[in-house]
């Protein structure tokens, strides 16, 4: 009996670990990467290719799983995201679809996080990590090591709008962010 509850709480904090919820977002797998520009130029030819729309600004996935790979800058731009050289594309997937994301923050002197939320703009300053899911804080680039973290993002099943933002103090405040629409 000792050890059946010992091993259940062993599962308990590994399962804690593994996944983490808001706002019908559920994330699993995450993992910090290190790479450099040639492994990220790399990771980006193996990415699912969304459909861009007639506005040249929003990105669709039609199929239940995606790999996205989401990179911020660039240099002169670092408050915002690139994915599939769109600046803070609007995403439009399918209810409960899952995305796998790797997420690399290519800046030299600021830390970016990568998250997801049911919260929309406009975002406090300081809307810090709760109601939200998604990477840490990544360091800046040391070197030629980019910071990066992989993760499996199950997107809600409740169609409607929700956001990907930069929790890092007042980024998302000033327009890092992008909306995803489950449809
Ligand atoms: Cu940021």
């Amino acid at each position: 009996m000792k050890v059946f509850t010992q091993l259940s709480m062993l599962s308990l904090a590994i399962g804690a670990a593994a996944f983490s919820f808001a706002d019908g977002f559920t994330v699993s797998g995450a993992k910090k990467v290190i790479l450099t520009a040639g492994g990220l130029a790399g990771a980006k030819k193996k990415a699912t290719t969304g459909s861009i729309g007639s506005d040249k600004k929003s990105i669709t996935f039609s199929a239940n799983s995606a790999r996205l790979v989401v990179e911020t800058g660039p240099k002169n731009d670092m408050m915002s995201y690139r994915i599939q050289g769109l600046r803070n594309p609007p995403l439009l997937v399918k209810p409960g679809a899952t995305l796998h994301v790797l997420f690399v923050n290519t800046d030299d002197d600021m830390l970016h996080s990568l998250r997801f939320t049911s919260k929309v703009t406009p975002f406090d300053a300081k809307i810090g990590l709760k109601g939200s899911v998604g990477s840490a804080d990544l360091k800046p680039m040391s070197g030629k090591s980019l910071f990066g973290q992989e993760f499996t993002v199950k997107v809600p099943s409740k169609k409607g709008s929700y956001s990907y933002i930069c929790t890092t103090p007042g980024h998302a405040a000033a327009g890092m962010y992008g909306t995803i629409t489950v449809r």
